[in-house]
């Protein structure tokens, strides 16, 4: 154990998968606690003291809790600096790493539910994503500028939208804007991905049936 050891609560194919994925593209050592959704394990008291949403992801730090995807990728990349995958402060790049961590809860989350839900679009002016479109549009003109989301750098908003956007695509909240499409197609080509995905595989192999 050593004192930036971590420990994700998880889940397999849930958000906390993201953070799993984020985990092998840091290359960092890290524990894995799995929860049984199915059985309840995150509605229980020991869990609940952690996180009171009941939620994963959820990760511990020492004495340190952290929970929410943004403020996870930006957790775990100043806690590793060395794997250059976070804009330190005073980095001309820190401004747009936070903006679009930020931007991922705060306007993508919201927006697509509404869409999903087929609730009311609220006035774009009290909504704070503006409108669906306006959100799409954002994201799709942020990946026109770069492979990545901060440019040529591959970083820890990387880390967050790559999941986030495989997702989101796969399950039709996002159009296939050819930049998404791109974008999730080289997010899934890099090795962390094939780990990624082993490591939930044996996790619900080793699983009885429900
Ligand atoms: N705002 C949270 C969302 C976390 C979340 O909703 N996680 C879901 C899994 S994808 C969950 O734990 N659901 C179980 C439940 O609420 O019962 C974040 O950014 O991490």
């Amino acid at each position: 154990m050593t004192d930036r050891d971590v420990t994700l609560f998880h889940a397999p194919r849930t958000r906390s998968a993201g953070v799993l994925r984020l985990l092998e593209e840091l290359g960092v050592p890290y524990r894995l606690h799995v929860l049984d959704l199915a059985a309840g394990d995150h509605k229980k008291p020991d869990f609940l003291v952690l996180n009171p949403m009941g939620k994963v992801p959820t990760l511990r730090h020492g004495e340190t809790i952290v929970t929410e995807l943004g403020a996870i990728a930006l957790y775990l990349g100043d806690l590793f600096p060395e794997t250059g995958q976070c804009p330190p402060p005073g980095d001309p790049l820190r401004g747009a790493l936070l903006r679009w961590l930020f931007f991922y809860g705060n306007c993508v989350e919201p927006a697509v539910l509404q869409k999903a839900m087929n609730w009311e679009a609220p006035k774009p002016s009290m909504a704070g994503y503006g409108t669906y479109d306006d959100t799409v549009a954002a994201v799709v003109g942020r990946l026109r500028e770069g492979p990545w989301f901060l440019g040529e750098r591959f970083t820890v908003a990387d880390g967050l939208w790559g999941p986030a956007l495989s997702w989101l695509v796969a399950f039709d909240l996002l159009p296939k804007a050819p930049e998404i499409v791109a974008y999730v197609e080289r997010f899934a080509a890099r090795p962390a991905a094939a780990r990624a995905a082993a490591i939930d595989e044996e996790i619900l192999a080793r699983r009885p049936p429900a």
